[in-house]
């Protein structure tokens, strides 16, 4: 029994090879090359590259099919998709880094503004942090990071949530669907469990451990033609705001805001 040369193809990556095959027998070009999923008797599915080639009649040099030299794909496919995953980490705090950061909020924030839903987020940055390094050394330094780090990574709770590296010693909580209320309600918990953790920092008076100060900030997104910049910038204003007020504390910049609506508060 003949099998159909394309029975295996994946549905969704069918359309694709289907209209190369026909391009092909038209006579649009030569040859092609293309990379697909195809289904597998033992690995269910597999990734596969094809270099296609047309084949011609002897005689009358008209194009009478189409050939395929094809290799299997699938460890480079995984391979590709790590890296892909590794270039969105943070290498100190395996927390997402700043880029992986920067596309999902533009995402989430045009996301919420055609959803008309909410965006929330929290600026955290570690208090007297240069005195930490100072006092026992930045492989400490480094160490701390990746607990603080740790502590946020618990406070996730939806897939939606993002805990990045914003750089340095300073980290971003990425809320969709959050309130002001919610927000809050996870900068309190961060700053709970950091106390709960108690790692020693002697020169960070009052309390002689590490502590953060966090803004955090709320949109409501529907009919908010503010850019995805105006968020970052009202949670880094409360931050400031938590730095000058005696640090080691949780500022909100107020409730759902004015600024959101492109009106600054
Ligand atoms: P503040 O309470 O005002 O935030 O003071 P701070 O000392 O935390 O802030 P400052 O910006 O003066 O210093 C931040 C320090 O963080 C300086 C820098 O050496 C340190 N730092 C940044 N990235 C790393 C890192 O990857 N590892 C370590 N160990 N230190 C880092
Ligand atoms: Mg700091
Ligand atoms: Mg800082």
């Amino acid at each position: 029994m003949k099998t159909p040369a394309l029975a295996g193809v994946h549905p969704e990556d069918l359309p694709r090879v289907e209209a190369m095959v026909v391009a092909l027998k038209r006579g649009e070009m030569q040859d092609a090359r293309i990379v697909y999923r195809s289904r597998h008797r033992q690995k269910k599915e597999i990734w596969i590259e094809s270099t296609l080639r047309v084949t011609k009649n002897f005689d009358t040099e008209e194009i009478d099919g189409v050939v395929a030299i094809s290799r299997d794909m699938t460890e480079y496919k995984n391979l590709e998709q790590k890296l892909a995953a590794l270039a969105a980490l943070d290498g100190l705090t395996g927390l997402a880094n700043r880029r992986h950061f920067d596309e999902r909020l533009e995402n989430e924030w045009v996301r919420a503004r055609r959803e008309g839903t909410t965006l929330s987020l929290l600026m955290i940055d570690v208090d007297h942090f240069k005195k930490f390094n100072d006092r026992y050394g930045h492989p400490a330094g480094d160490a701390c990071l990746r607990s603080v780090a740790s502590v946020l990574a618990a406070q996730i709770r939806r897939p939606a949530d993002l805990a990045a590296r914003y750089g340095g010693e300073e980290f971003v909580l990425l809320l969709p669907d959050a309130d002001a209320a919610g927000c809050q309600q996870i900068g309190k918990r961060i700053r709970e469990s950091l106390a709960a953790f108690g790692i020693v920092h002697d020169l960070n008076l009052p309390s002689r451990q590490v502590t953060v100060s966090i803004g955090g900030a709320a949109a409501d997104c529907r009919g908010n033609q503010a850019p995805c910049q105006s968020l970052i910038a009202a949670a880094d204003r409360a931050l400031y705001s938590a730095k000058e007020n005696g640090r080691d504390r949780l500022v909100m910049s107020g409730q759902i805001m004015d600024w959101a609506r492109g009106k600054t508060a």
